[in-house]
């Protein structure tokens, strides 16, 4: 007898040997730690939240009229989408209902948002994010993500002073991939977990604990439009890497980039350039937690020579060079720098 579709389905959720949510993961983590409030599961389950609505939003924006810029330059000085501003306020809206985030940080936003200045036992947490990664890409369909990063808040120091320690002192970090699914990514500094989107039940579904980024890969990912202006010691690595066999994979979203490392192996590469000679991508919501990421699943993150998440930040929005994604593959570029 023929098996339909739906029992090809229900056989393969059944077989999943624990079907376990994002929010019964948080949970489970949240009991590990004797004497723990709560507070950062909140957190983790407004970032959650946070996703499904603009996971939603992204899938119909072409027939709800939500895709194209609105008439604003952000504080990057790049036009922003409907949807970066849509995205943007879904986050601050879902995490500022969470009494343990003392302060938030955005990339469209030029200050921190301080949302409790009253220091009590429970305003614990700094959450950074960059809302929509890549959103240049919604109108041609191509992968957008979101980028939270998460430190202990300090109250002892200035707020501003507060949101800007090294990424070694996050305490948890991750992202979204809104692509062909849904994916969310994070670590809580003991292995990095990944869950799928199911939309039929909205849950996040637990599908990989302790993600290992393989050891090599033989591909590079990065924009070949800059490589004029790249410097020498990153033309030497690319002429190695075009003389070896190598691919060449870009998706020009970082989130969609990193993702793809993170599974199949290889190296992302954002060297300085002349228009971004420190480097064009983000240190505090960008680079950090998808160092964090990518080192807890066995990898290497690097800008320049030094470890990205040993960098000591100077401002909320500051750049920093990329290098990140398979030791080996690191090695290799480190060789020629
Ligand atoms: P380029 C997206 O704007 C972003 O911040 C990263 O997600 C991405 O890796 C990079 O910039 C792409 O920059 O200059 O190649 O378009």
């Amino acid at each position: 007898m023929e098996t339909s579709g739906l029992d090809l389905e229900q056989a393969a959720l059944a077989q999943r040997d624990n079907l376990t949510t994002l929010q019964s993961h948080i949970l489970a983590g949240e009991r590990q730690h004797p004497g723990a409030t709560g507070t950062f599961s909140w957190i983790l389950s407004a970032l959650s939240l946070s996703a499904k609505v603009i996971s939603a939003k992204i899938r119909r924006a072409r027939l709800m009229d939500v895709l194209g810029s609105v008439d604003n330059v952000n504080v990057q000085g790049e036009r922003q989408q409907k949807l970066d501003v849509i995205a943007n306020e879904t986050l601050l809206r879902c995490l500022g209902k969470r009494t343990g985030v003392a302060i938030v940080a955005s990339e469209e936003n030029e200050e921190p948002l301080i949302l409790r200045t009253s220091p009590g036992p429970d305003q614990r947490y700094c959450v950074l994010f960059d809302p929509l990664d890549g959103s240049s890409n919604l109108d041609t369909c191509g992968g957008v993500g979101t980028i939270f990063s998460i430190l202990q808040h300090d109250p002892s120091v200035a707020p501003e002073r507060s949101v800007l320690q090294p990424g070694a002192r996050q305490v948890a970090a991750g992202y979204i991939l809104y692509g062909s699914s849904t994916v969310f990514v994070f670590t809580a500094g003991a292995g990095v977990s990944m869950f799928v989107l199911d939309p039929s039940i909205g849950a996040f579904l637990k599908v990989a604990d302790d993600v290992r980024i393989p050891a090599s890969g033989k591909t590079y990912s990065l924009n070949e439009g800059n490589r004029p202006t790249f410097p020498a010691g990153y033309q030497r690595y690319l002429e190695y890497a075009q003389q070896n066999g190598y691919s060449s994979r870009y998706a020009g979203a970082m989130v969609a980039d990193v993702h793809r490392i993170l599974l199949q192996g290889g190296v992302f590469l954002y060297p300085p350039t002349k228009k971004a000679p420190d480097g064009k991508l983000r240190l505090m919501y960008e680079a950090n937690p998808m160092a964090m990421i990518v080192e807890q699943a066995g990898g290497k993150a690097i800008a320049g020579k030094e470890r990205i998440l040993d960098l000591a930040p100077q401002t909320l929005h500051q750049r920093t060079s990329v290098v990140m994604g398979s030791p080996d593959e690191v090695a290799h570029v480190l060789r020629f720098l």
